[in-house]
């Protein structure tokens, strides 16, 4: 049975030209700085948000855990959004290993929150607050429907954060896709923040690695904040390989991703027992609702997964799906039809 995995985009596979990358990489020792590949893909990395210097890391969290900690220090605060990732899905690791005070800004259904929310968190000089060190933000939003946050909004409360002496980093685990969607420079999306991530292992099919960028300075201090975190790699070309594969050819091609979200979108509408918000599919990832008592989210999941369709359930009604480089147009006809004979039939 074909298996259509629209769990997430973390599931991609390396394609064939990232695994004779991964067979050729030229190794060395990274924590000597002598990887030629990786040495090669961060250069690339930066380059290509416009930024000094970049840092492979593990992982998306790793890179949203190294930024915090590299620019906060122990009882200092953040200002994010209560539906970001990092709040929501980092086991708190900012808190636990940082002694870092999340301050949580309501989202607003795009991904953004609102610049008076972020102003009237931001401290005081007051003996009895933490102090205010840094605004994250997240692009695309993933708990936002995949929202892309525009170039002048990211400007726009980088603009207030200097004013008020404090950072910006960026969770971009997505960014390239919001770039594509919005059809920008990636750059237009990063040249006003202090530091970001992003994520080679989602929509960009690399089976690892997520890449910190910013300053010469900060990922100096990025690279000592990593090796704390044990996070020192040594032949990390064989990730890096990919890596570079998947900046060079994977990131036009999430065009595909958004037109299938889109596809798989205007069916669901048509399904009798099943909503979606049309207009706030902008990219990969897409949420819908269980308008029908007959059947919970969980219970259609298990019907999906007989058949070969999995899903991810994200509430008692609410489910998610995200398409990628796995993922064809006659997959997505596929799923709309086992989706709408389980609906009809249940
Ligand atoms: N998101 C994953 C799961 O953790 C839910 C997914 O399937 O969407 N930032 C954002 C915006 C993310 O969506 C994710 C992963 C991360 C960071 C963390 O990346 P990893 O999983 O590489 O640590």
């Amino acid at each position: 049975m074909r298996i259509i995995d629209l769990r997430s985009d973390t599931v991609t596979l390396p394609t064939p030209a990232m695994r004779e990358a991964i067979y050729r990489a030229e190794l060395g020792d990274d924590v000597f700085g002598e990887d030629p590949t990786t040495n090669r893909l961060e250069k690339m990395a930066a380059q290509r948000v416009g930024k000094e210097a970049a840092l492979l890391v593990a992982s998306g969290t790793m890179g949203n855990l190294v930024c915090s900690l590299t620019h906060c220090g122990r009882g200092e605060e953040v200002i994010l959004g209560d539906q970001s990732h990092t709040f929501l899905y980092e086991a708190g690791g900012m808190s636990a290993l940082g002694g870092i005070h999340p301050h949580t800004v309501a989202n607003q259904p795009d991904g953004t929150m609102q610049l008076a929310d972020i102003e009237a968190a931001i401290r005081g000089s007051n003996v009895h607050f933490p102090r205010t060190r840094l605004i994250c933000l997240e692009n695309t939003h993933n708990r936002c429907h995949g929202s892309a946050l525009t170039p002048e909004y990211t400007d726009a409360v980088a603009a207030l954060a200097r004013e008020r002496g404090l950072r910006v980093y960026l969770d971009g685990a997505r960014v390239f896709n919001a770039a594509v969607a919005l059809n920008v420079d990636v750059r237009e999306l990063t040249r006003s923040v202090n530091s970001l991530s992003f994520c080679l292992s989602k929509g960009l099919s690399a089976p690892v690695g997520s890449l910190v960028c910013g300053s010469a300075d900060f990922i100096a201090e990025a690279r000592r904040t990593r090796k704390v975190l044990g996070g020192g790699m040594r032949q990390s070309g064989v990730i890096a390989a990919a890596g570079i594969v998947a900046l060079e050819q994977m990131v036009e091609r999430t065009a595909e991703d958004h037109r299938n979200a889109r596809r798989l979108a205007e069916g669901i509408v048509r399904i009798r027992g099943l909503s979606i918000d049309l207009p706030k599919v902008q990219t990969n990832i897409l949420y819908f609702q269980m308008t029908t008592e007959r059947l919970t989210a969980s219970q259609l999941v298990a019907e999906l997964n007989k058949r070969g369709v999995k899903v991810l359930c994200v509430g008692a009604n609410r489910l998610r799906a995200v398409t990628h480089y796995g993922i064809s147009r006659e997959d997505i006809d596929l799923t709309l039809a086992v989706l709408g004979e389980l609906m009809n039939t249940s």
